[in-house]
């Protein structure tokens, strides 16, 4: 597998690509499998779907790794959390008060309620070409957290960095907790067929630079020695976005194999100054993509120009948004293979 290989470190004339969201909504067949179930979530928790949404953008571009279909709000959903998603405005729960308790139950019947994202990650492994890697994911405790403190997306996260001043055992509280399940959900993924694990921190911005060790590096550290401990040696992808200057800070205390980074972070910075063992996966402006054309190639020059020192994996900086044509993506496809 050349994703697994380029994680390994091992040099190849050729640069591995995925893209995140590969599954999603610009894809009309995406579209057409997603209207046959209304709700969301119940979508994500139905293997054989989840599994041939996994497939369909590997079929048209033959991406070098496959994300497994599903969300990363499956962790609160299972932690009873009442998340739905609304067409239009996003997931929304009632937000999670700071002097609610979790009930322990729900800790320890936790991988019970998640069998589904297994099922449907063997599925997608036994249809998967060889060559192709499979990607399991889980969100990070800080993004999975300002979604239960918000009770939905949010533009500010202000209840949810209230939480970081005046709520701190509370915050190390629920912090426990989803570094449990989260790493639950990761172990079960692994043992289901995935060949690396990544963990999504889109919101990591948020959280004020000095209290980033706190919040983002060290529950993610914490997820990766507790999955470790269970025997999984898979390579793990961290994508703590928005944190630019704090990536050095980031790689040198969290032990994974690849940093994803977004597109407010310059590849030269990145490639300079991030510890030189750190395989980089990113960082195309999703809106480049967008475009396509000449205007993207020049971009993907100036990346890999960047990245030829160092193991890359190319990807957006982001995910792919609806409104993307889907000649671009075969566009970017081949350019990257030229
Ligand atoms: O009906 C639909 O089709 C809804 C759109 C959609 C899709 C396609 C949602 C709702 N989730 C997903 C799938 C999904 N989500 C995947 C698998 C598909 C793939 O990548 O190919 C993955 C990896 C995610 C992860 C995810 N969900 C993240 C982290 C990555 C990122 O983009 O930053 C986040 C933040 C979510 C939350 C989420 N899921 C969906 C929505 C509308 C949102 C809210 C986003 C927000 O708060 O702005």
């Amino acid at each position: 597998m050349l994703f697994l290989d380029t994680i390994a470190g091992k040099k190849s004339s050729q640069t591995p690509i995925w893209i995140m969201r590969q599954a999603g909504r610009y894809l009309q067949e995406y579209r057409d499998v997603r209207a046959t179930t209304s709700d969301f979530i119940s979508f994500c928790l139905t293997p054989d779907k989840a599994c041939e949404v996994t497939l369909q953008p590997i079929r048209r571009y033959d991406f070098d790794a496959a994300i497994i279909f599903s969300d990363i709000l499956i962790v609160p959903w299972a932690l009873n959390r009442d998340v739905h998603f609304i067409t239009g405005e996003g997931p929304k729960c009632t937000p999670l008060g700071s002097d609610e308790v979790i009930d322990h139950k729900l800790i320890t019947d936790f991988s019970s309620k998640i069998t589904a994202v297994a099922e449907a990650v063997r599925l997608t492994r036994a249809s998967l070409p060889e060559k192709t890697a499979l990607i399991g994911f889980a969100g990070a405790p800080w993004t999975l957290m300002t979604y239960m403190v918000e009770g939905g997306s949010s533009k500010d996260y202000a209840a949810t960095r209230n939480w970081l001043w005046g709520y701190q055992k509370q915050t190390d509280y629920l912090l426990e907790i989803l570094v449990e399940t989260i790493s639950q959900s990761l172990i079960s993924q692994a043992n289901a067929g995935a060949n690396a694990l990544m963990i999504f921190d889109s919101w990591a911005s948020a959280v004020p630079s000095d209290l980033r060790p706190w919040i983002v590096e060290r529950p993610v550290q914490a997820i990766i020695e507790r999955v470790r401990q269970a025997g999984i040696t898979l390579p793990f992808i961290c994508f703590p976005r928005g944190i630019s200057a704090d990536l050095p800070r980031f790689a040198d205390a969290v032990d994974c194999q690849v940093l994803a980074i977004d597109q407010g972070v310059s590849p030269v910075f990145a490639a300079k100054s991030i510890r030189a063992d750190m395989v980089l996966q990113g960082n195309l402006d999703p809106q480049a993509l967008l475009f396509g054309g000449d205007v993207m190639k020049r971009a993907v020059d100036q990346i890999q120009e960047a990245f030829l020192t160092r193991q890359h994996i190319f990807n957006l900086g982001h995910g792919i948004t609806p409104p993307t044509p889907i000649d671009h993506v075969a566009e970017l496809v081949d350019y990257i293979r030229r």
